[in-house]
């Protein structure tokens, strides 16, 4: 008598007309083969199953009603321009249904640079709210009680400085240090690895990390005083297994730096939190959520902590702003919609929902309403809240859930093999893994093998871009100064300066750092002045720039012979011209400002590599000047700028000024990124001669390049 699934296996393959239900089987980035039917013998012998959420290993939730308890925070992350702007956004928000608080920094005050410094004339306010001393500070929190309001605050590099403020600015309200409740992100391993807004080198960093927690422990008993993230690890090309891995390696270092510097597991741990990014893989990052909570449990009982807190993984979870496409744009409300349901199915404690338009600008009012009626209708109306991990013995959720554990746990143990993450990230193997990870995917995507709905399928003929665009006014850069200049005029400066001191004092010596920087925020020192008191002991960090190579063509190697076709063409280009002109055409890529997101180039200068380019990458963060100045150097035939971060207004223009002004103005420009299309014909008019947005094909990118390099050398 045959079996159940032996029954199932006939009526399938009679369904396909003879073909075998294993045809359908489909191997997913992460390497796992996922099958078209499970059933309860999947289920056998997984390790990471689990009876009930709220309890121990906590893959069902670290809450024992979960939602049905209480949903999760509506967290949006917002700040742009001035504090005042912001306030203003902020108090909207919360009158309208949001929860909790999530501040955006810009750029500048990431990287511990005051207003007024040259370096960062294109950055200010214009991916998040500037803030250069308490002031800043209290008025950004204005009118928002900071007794009663959770308040998450986005800050890495410049995190002694902005925490020590917004201590120093709830205490002026009359809010002592114990009644404070949000979380700082403070995960600077994963600022090496991506996110780019480091400031000092990783050994003090992770002093800084411990000295908060140090201090929290101590004094904000409800603070949460890291959060752990794997987004921009997701968002630099991370797939699901490698985010989960690399997130919670990272987590593991500092657990034992904590403990290194003296503290009990127990004092600090349950006051970790972590940040994951979901994409539209909908049960693959189902799954990573609750393979993470496993996974962390199952790694912290070699600390043998006493309370339960101390493994029990709570996190944020953002959508993935990658996965937003500036074509066809209002496709992103349903993405969105798809990756909140994802995040809410895996268990998330708190949840920011990206706006359609950020593909394009920052999010308008408009679209921030959107945005956040998403998670209140799934909240108020979808009724999915009523059970506590409602996919809990899902015969394939459970399955997926253990292949991730698996997947990860083999990474993490090639990490701890390498001596931790802070050792893996120094040999730049997490960060060559990622690239890998962007680069196949670009290709996947580029072949249509990877369906992008309005991209690289369905694409209209004609797009017209009919929303609002939120511009940051240059204006704001010299507001900030104004007041810089006047905070300076008006505060005791020997008072100020002897603050200063005590920090230097503190940074070479073993005093709490944020102590010391919270009296000089009172005293009235900027983010610049006690950033820069830290970096006369630390030193700033300069990253050095690796890239993967092979990685993009070789999933052209399975590719169809259309796809192969248009990459053989492209290098037969690239050699002709190398035949024509003596040597191949040389790009250099780069990234000016305090943008650090660097996916992009990164997959433009792999990928063209493989395309028969000679290709340099400039360090990170380079003024104009600097840019240029490499181009020339480097007898580059074309630059290409890449801007995520709304400066390229500022920064493009001043490039091929530069340019022109050293005689290389033979040096084409070409520019990349996020850049509303309503701002093309102003850098066209500056003169540059390409720009190439999200979506579009390396291999039309690296085509058109082509023809204008083939056009000024090849006639
Ligand atoms: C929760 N609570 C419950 C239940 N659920 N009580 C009874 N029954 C339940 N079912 C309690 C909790 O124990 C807690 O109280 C309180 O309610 C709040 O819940 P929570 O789960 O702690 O939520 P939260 O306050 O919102 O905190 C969530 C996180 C926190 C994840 C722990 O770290 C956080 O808010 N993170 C946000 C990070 C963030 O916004 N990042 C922005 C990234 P107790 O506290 O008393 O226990 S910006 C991204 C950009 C892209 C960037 O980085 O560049």
């Amino acid at each position: 008598m045959a079996t159940g699934y032996e029954q199932w296996v006939e009526m399938a393959t009679k369904q396909m007309k003879g073909k075998s239900p294993d045809t359908l089987n489909w191997k997913s980035p992460e390497g796992i083969t996922v099958k078209p039917m499970y059933t309860d013998e999947d289920l056998k012998g997984l390790e990471s199953l689990s009876m009930f959420p709220g309890m121990a290993p906590y893959t069902r939730g670290p809450m024992a009603t979960m939602y049905a308890g209480r949903p999760w925070t509506i967290r949006q992350y917002a700040g742009f321009s001035t504090a005042k702007a912001s306030n203003e956004f902020y108090r909207k928000n919360l009158a309208a249904g949001q929860k909790g608080l999530s501040v955006a920094f810009s750029l500048s005050t990431h990287r511990g640079y005051d207003s007024d410094n040259p370096r960062v004339a294109g950055d200010i306010g214009k991916a998040g709210v500037a803030i250069d001393s308490i002031e800043d500070m209290k008025i950004l929190f204005d009118g928002i009680p900071l007794d009663q309001m959770s308040v998450s605050m986005t800050m890495n590099g410049a995190v002694i400085p902005i925490l020590a403020m917004w201590i120093g600015a709830a205490e002026e309200q009359g809010v002592t240090q114990d009644q404070l409740q949000g979380t700082i992100q403070n995960d600077i391993l994963k600022e090496y690895l991506t996110r780019n807004t480091y400031i000092y080198p990783p050994e003090p960093s992770m002093r800084i990390i411990s000295d908060i927690m140090a201090f929290c422990s101590k004094n904000m008993p409800k603070y949460n005083t890291i959060s752990i993230s794997g987004y921009h690890i997701m968002e630099a090309g991370a797939d699901s297994v490698l985010q989960c891995a690399f997130t919670l390696a990272d987590g593991i270092e500092y657990v034992r730096a904590a403990i290194a510097s003296g503290m009990d597991v127990d004092t600090f741990a349950p006051r970790l939190s972590f940040f994951f990014g979901v994409g539209m893989n909908f049960f693959m990052e189902i799954a990573m959520l609750r393979a993470a909570r496993f996974l962390w449990y199952k790694l912290m009982q070699q600390f043998n902590p006493k309370k339960p807190q101390s493994s029990m993984l709570r996190t944020h979870v953002q959508t993935s702003g990658w996965s937003l496409t500036e074509q066809d744009p209002y496709n992103n409300i349903i993405r969105t919609t798809i990756e909140a349901m994802a995040a809410a199915l895996g268990g998330t404690q708190s949840l920011h929902t990206n706006s359609f338009d950020e593909a394009v600008c920052l999010p308008t009012e408009f679209s921030a309403r959107i945005a956040r009626n998403t998670q209140i209708i799934i909240q108020e109306e979808s009724q999915i809240c009523r059970v506590a991990d409602p996919l809990g013995g899902s015969y394939y959720v459970e399955w997926l859930t253990n292949q991730i554990v698996q997947g990860a746990e083999k990474i993490i143990n090639e990490i701890e093999e390498m001596g931790g993450m802070a050792k893996a990230i120094a040999s730049g193997m997490p960060k060559l893994r990622i690239e890998e990870s962007a680069a196949r995917r670009q290709a996947r995507i580029d072949q249509g093998k990877d369906v992008i709905v309005g991209v690289n399928k369905y694409r209209l003929k004609d797009e017209k871009l009919d929303f609002e665009i939120l511009e940051v006014p240059d204006t704001v850069r010299l507001e900030q100064i104004d007041r810089i200049n006047h905070i300076k005029k008006t505060r005791d400066n020997a008072k100020c300066q002897a603050c200063l001191e005590a920090i230097t004092k503190a940074a070479a010596g073993k005093d709490n750092l944020l102590e010391v920087a919270i009296a000089a925020a009172k005293a009235r020192a900027t983010v610049g002045e006690i950033s820069d008191a830290m970096e006369k002991v630390f030193g700033r960090f300069v990253a050095t720039t690796q890239c993967v190579s092979g990685a993009y063509s070789s999933e052209y190697s399975e590719a169809s012979s259309d796809a192969a076709q248009i990459i053989e063409a492209l290098r037969k280009r690239t050699n002709d011209f190398m035949a024509k002109t003596g040597r191949r055409p040389r790009i250099l890529v780069t990234k000016m400002g305090q943008d650090g997101h660097d996916r992009g180039i990164k997959v433009v200068a792999s990928s063209y590599a493989d395309l028969g380019f000679d290709v340099d990458i400039s360090p990170m963060f380079q003024t104009p000047e600097e840019a240029a100045k490499m181009a020339i150097e480097n007898d580059v035939h074309i630059v290409g700028a890449s801007s995520l971060a709304a400066g390229h207004k500022t920064l493009v223009p001043e490039l091929i000024q530069k340019l022109e002004e050293k005689g290389a103005g033979e040096i084409m420009v070409v520019a990349g990124g996020v850049i509303p299309p309503s701002d093309y014909q102003y850098l066209y008019d500056a003169g540059c001669k390409g720009i190439y947005g999200p979506g579009t094909p390396i291999t039309e990118s690296a085509g058109k390049v082509m023809d204008m390099l083939e056009e000024k050398y090849c006639k």
